[in-house]
């Protein structure tokens, strides 16, 4: 059965053919589609300031994408991309990194097994994809909460009320 998936996409390591982390992201993109996956909808890429210890910019964007995989055949298969783009496992958490895919949601509801777990944990704080992901994905509600991510954007990024 057709599901549908939001897909977190970051850069922020030139690649030595594709180049900056824009062309990286247009280039998985691609490699996406090529695999057969239906990609519905692509946010337009954001520049972002890195979150963690890496110190360059990053590029980001969100994808809506239909395929009939299941979310760990799906994730093997980011997991495949994202290798064939030159990211190497160092062990370390949130170091540079040359292509990164997060599975944010899916039309499936949660889901959770030990290399997995959709709604993606961090993804309600972090503006790099919701800023995206609202471009696309904007009435799609996070099983969790009940929010939609238009509302958890505008969570995130609302003023803070001065107190009185
Ligand atoms: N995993 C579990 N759930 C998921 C999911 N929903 N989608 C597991 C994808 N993977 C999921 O991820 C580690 C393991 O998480 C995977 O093997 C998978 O089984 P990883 O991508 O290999 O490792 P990581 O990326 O170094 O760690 P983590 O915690 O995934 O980091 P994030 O959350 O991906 O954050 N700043 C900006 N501005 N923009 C960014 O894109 N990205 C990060 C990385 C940090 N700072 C950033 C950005
Ligand atoms: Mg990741």
């Amino acid at each position: 059965m057709p599901q549908r998936y939001l897909i977190a996409l970051g850069s922020n390591v030139r690649h030595p053919r594709h180049g900056l982390p824009p062309a990286v992201l247009r280039a998985a993109l691609a490699a996406l589609a090529d695999e057969g996956l239906v990609i519905e909808a692509a946010s337009p890429f954001i520049a972002s300031a890195p979150i963690g210890p890496s110190r360059r910019r990053y590029a980001n964007a969100a994808a809506c994408i239909v395929t009939p995989l299941s979310p760990p055949a799906l994730l093997a298969l980011l997991q495949r991309i994202e290798a064939r783009f030159g990211r190497v496992r160092r062990g370390a958490r949130w170091g540079a990194r040359t292509l990164d895919l997060d599975i944010i949601l899916w039309s499936g509801g949660p889901w959770r097994s030990r290399a997995l777990t959709i709604p993606h944990l961090a993804f309600r704080k972090r503006t790099f994809v919701l800023g995206p992901a609202c471009t696309v994905a904007s009435g799609w509600r996070d099983p969790i909460t009940g929010c939609t991510i238009r509302h958890l954007y505008a969570r995130l990024t609302r003023p803070v009320p001065a107190p009185r």
